[in-house]
């Protein structure tokens, strides 16, 4: 009853991370998938409008964005952990890196190597959707996109480069999901990955480990089966609202909270959490009943509703 929920798209990358970190944690997880493109209106029960994916669900606590996502599944699962060595930081201050310099020009060459295949609902979803892509200049744009996805591709080559069989050592840990999406992606949408991989060994050697990790144990839900155990939870006691935070909220204001970069949704709720690290509103919903919606700080912009 209490096994996270992941909701995501099997070709998703960022989807990828948490399939990963969940493998990682040898835990046993729920699976719904959704549409690729929106409306998605069951999820939008559960987040309040935020469209990204992934989310997670525990309950009727919902967790959006991979940076809130991976804290929380550690702060319940702490073992095996993600973060060996003290990487809390350091792998969290790698995602700025891996989800936009790297990720971003692989997914530029994925739909502009693809645009001919991809269905036109997918194209248009995505062209409101990824405000850091020109779609009209993609095609023209391909050499470029080569340039920057290759030398994310050598930064991780370099990353290994002494030998080491995991980015921080003997450990696979959460720097290695960082920095593994993106070559996930252009495993699995780049139709020339092979030769654009191929002078990276040490790259390719690590992608091989990479692929042989666990996925976790999963079983598929519907989006209703998952709405229905929203519904027969009670959201988890919020963790308060710091009086000391430099925006001046106090706990049950009305707010919005919105991604700061694309898909800028705001999601409108009572503030029940406001710490350093992560947001949370309370939301009453018919199908579902009550929900409590988190967010991470870094990355999400909370104005008053
Ligand atoms: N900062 C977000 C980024 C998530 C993101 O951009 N997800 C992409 C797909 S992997 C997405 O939602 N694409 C549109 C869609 O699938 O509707 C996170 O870390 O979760």
């Amino acid at each position: 009853m209490n096994d996270p929920i992941l909701h995501h798209h099997d070709p998703s990358p960022f989807g990828e991370k948490i399939r990963l970190a969940l493998g990682l944690k040898g835990l046993a997880w729920r699976s719904v998938q959704v549409s690729m493109v929106m409306p998605r209106p069951e999820l939008g029960v559960l987040t309040g409008g935020y469209r990204k994916i992934p989310v997670l669900q525990v309950g009727a606590d919902v967790y959006c964005d991979t940076r809130l996502i991976v804290r929380e599944l550690e702060r319940r699962y702490p073992q095996p952990t993600l973060f060996p060595q003290g990487s809390l930081g350091l792998s969290l201050a790698l995602t700025p890196w891996s989800d936009r310099s790297f990720f971003d020009p692989g997914a530029g060459l994925s739909m502009g190597l693809n645009k001919a295949f991809i269905p036109k609902a997918v194209i248009d979803d995505r062209k409101s959707f990824f405000n850091f892509m020109d779609f009209d200049a993609l095609e023209s744009d391909i050499p470029h996109l080569y340039t920057q996805f290759r030398a994310g591709l050598e930064l991780v080559e370099l990353m290994l480069a002494d030998g080491r069989p995991f980015v921080l050592g003997s450990q696979v840990s959460y720097a290695d999901i960082d920095a593994y999406f993106p070559v996930w992606m252009a495993r699995g949408n780049i139709g020339t990955a092979a030769d654009l991989l191929e002078p990276f060994k040490k790259l390719r050697e690590w992608e091989s480990r990479m692929v042989a990790c666990s996925r976790g144990t999963r079983s598929e839900i519907s989006a209703d089966d998952a709405l229905a155990l929203a519904k027969a939870s009670t959201p988890h006691v919020p963790v308060g609202v710091d009086a000391s935070d430099p925006l001046g909220f106090t706990a049950g204001d009305r707010v919005c909270v919105a991604p700061d970069d694309y898909g800028k949704i705001p999601v409108e709720g009572d503030l029940v959490t406001l710490t350093i690290n992560e947001v949370a509103v309370r939301r009453h919903t018919v199908e579902a009943g009550e929900i409590v919606t988190h967010f991470p700080r870094l990355g999400y912009r909370i104005t008053r509703a």
